[in-house]
C-alpha cells in the first residue's frame, strides 16, 4: 500500500498533536516538517522522529508530499494554504482560516478552483457525543431548538504574567477568546443544531489590560515556568472573557461566555441544547457522557459505547463503552474522513469533515461579534 505522505507546518502546541493523530492512520506518512529556521526544522524533527525537515518554501517543492498540515500563528494561516494550493497540495488549516474574510474568502475560492482537498481543524466535531447529538437532532429526537446555552473557560492566561503570541493582534487577530475558542463553540452550535446564527450583541472584557511579556520565547501552554524577572509590560487590546447572546434563524435565542482566565478551567466546553422534545447536556473535560433531559420521564445520561450510539456517531468511535476517548482522538477521526477524500484525490461534493468554507463561516461570526462589542449593539449576520 502506499501512504499518502504528509508536510506539517509548525511545531508549536498543535503540531506534534496533529503528528500523533496521523501516526494513528494506517494510510498516511508524517514524512516532513518545517520550521521557521533550518535549524529549529532539524531540531523538532529529531525530537518527534520525522525524516525529513525543510523551511516552508523547500516543503512547498517537495513533489511527493501530497498534503500540508498549516499548524503555524493565526497570521500564517492565509498565506501558507495560499502557497500549499498554489503548489498543487492538498491542505489541513488549523483555526482560524485567515486573519479576515476577505482571507478567508480569496482561499475558499481557490481551494474550490483547485479541486484539492481543503479543511479546517474544528476537532470538537469529532467527539463522538457530539456526532451522537447532531444525529439525534437530525432523526427528530431533540425537537425544534428552543434555547441554547454555551461557555467555554479556561486559565491558561489567569495571571497577568501568562503570555503567548495569542495575545498580539498582528500575530493572532483583533478578537482572543471568541476568536480561539468561542470559534470552536459557535462551529459546534451550528453543527449540533443546524441552525444558522443570524444575530449577535456582545460585550467583551480585558481583565488584565497590561500583561507581562516574557523576554524569551515560550509555546502554547509553557508558560507557567518563567520567572517574574523574565518579563516587560505590554498593553493588551483583546478580551480575556466575552458574553455573547445570539439569535438564530428558527427565532429562537441563546447565549455564550468565554474566559481565558476562569481558574481551574483548564480547557471546559459545556453546552446545553433545549428543544421541544429534550435537552442536551454535554462538556468537554468530560466527552464520554452525554445528559439527557426530559420533562415527563427520568433523566438518562448515555455513556459513549459503539453499541448504543446512532451508526453515524459509532463510526467515530474506536474503542468499546468504558474505554474512555478524548482530545487527541478526535483529530485522529477528523483526518480519517480527510485522508479517505485525499484517497480519491479531490474535494468530495458534500465533504463530512469541516472545509474552508466552514472556516469563512467562523470568520464571519467572529467579526460580527468584534463589531456588536465595538458598536455596543446587535449586528446582524
Ligand atoms: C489555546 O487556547 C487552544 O489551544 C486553542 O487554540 C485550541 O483550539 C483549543 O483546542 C484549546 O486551546
Amino acid at each position: 500500500m502506499t501512504k499518502i505522505k504528509v508536510g506539517i507546518v509548525g511545531t508549536g502546541f498543535i503540531g506534534p498533536a496533529h503528528i500523533e493523530a496521523l501516526r494513528r492512520l494506517p494510510n498516511v506518512e508524517v514524512a516532513a516538517l518545517c520550521e521557521v529556521t533550518i535549524e529549529l526544522a532539524e531540531a523538532k524533527a529529531k525530537q518527534l522522529g520525522i525524516p525529513r525537515w525543510y523551511t516552508f518554501d523547500e516543503l512547498m517543492k517537495q513533489d511527493d508530499i501530497e498534503c500540508v498540515h498549516i499548524c503555524t500563528p493565526n497570521f500564517l494561516h492565509y498565506s501558507q494554504s495560499k502557497a500549499a494550493l498554489l503548489a498543487g497540495k492538498h491542505v489541513v488549516c488549523e483555526k482560524p482560516l485567515a486573519k479576515d474574510l476577505h482571507e478567508a474568502e480569496e482561499l475558499v475560492e481557490l481551494a474550490a478552483k483547485s479541486g484539492k482537498v481543503n479543511a479546517v481543524h474544528f476537532n470538537l466535531r469529532y467527539y463522538p457525543l457530539v456526532r451522537q447529538m447532531k444525529t439525534m437532532r437530525e432523526k427528530g429526537d431533540l425537537g425544534d431548538v428552543y434555547s441554547i446555552i454555551g461557555s467555554y473557560l479556561q486559565d491558561w492566561l489567569f495571571y497577568e504574567t501568562d503570555y503567548n503570541w495569542r495575545l498580539e493582534p498582528d500575530k493572532s487577530g483583533d478578537s482572543r477568546a471568541i476568536a480561539d475558542i468561542g470559534s470552536h463553540l459557535m462551529d459546534i452550535i451550528e453543527y449540533i443544531t443546524g441552525l444558522k446564527t443570524v444575530e449577535v450583541m456582545a460585550d467583551f472584557n480585558t481583565v488584565h489590560p497590561t500583561r507581562k511579556k516574557p523576554l524569551k520565547a515560550i509555546e502554547t501552554y509553557s508558560g507557567k515556568m518563567l520567572q517574574p524577572e523574565d518579563y516587560a509590560d505590554v498593553n493588551i487590546t483583546t478580551e480575556d472573557h466575552a458574553n455573547v447572546l445570539l439569535r438564530f434563524d428558527n427565532g429562537n435565542r441563546g447565549s455564550i461566555t468565554v474566559s481565558q482566565v476562569s481558574a481551574g478551567r483548564k480547557n471546559q466546553l459545556k453546552l446545553e441544547i433545549s428543544g421541544s422534545k429534550k435537552t442536551f447536556a454535554w462538556n468537554s473535560e468530560a466527552p464520554n457522557e452525554v445528559w439527557l433531559g426530559n420533562r415527563d420521564q427520568a433523566n438518562q445520561v448515555l455513556m459513549r459505547d459503539p453499541s448504543l450510539a446512532y451508526p453515524e456517531a459509532s463510526a467515530i468511535m474506536t474503542f468499546p463503552g468504558g474505554h474512555n476517548e478524548g482530545f487527541p482522538d478526535t483529530s485522529k477521526q477528523l483526518f480519517k474522513e480527510v485522508y479517505a477524500a485525499i484517497e480519491q484525490g479531490k474535494q468530495p461534493e458534500k465533504p463530512s469533515y469541516p472545509t474552508f468554507a466552514d472556516g469563512y463561516r467562523e470568520l464571519l461570526i467572529c467579526e460580527k461579534i468584534l463589531e456588536s462589542t465595538r458598536k455596543q449593539a446587535w449586528v446582524k449576520i
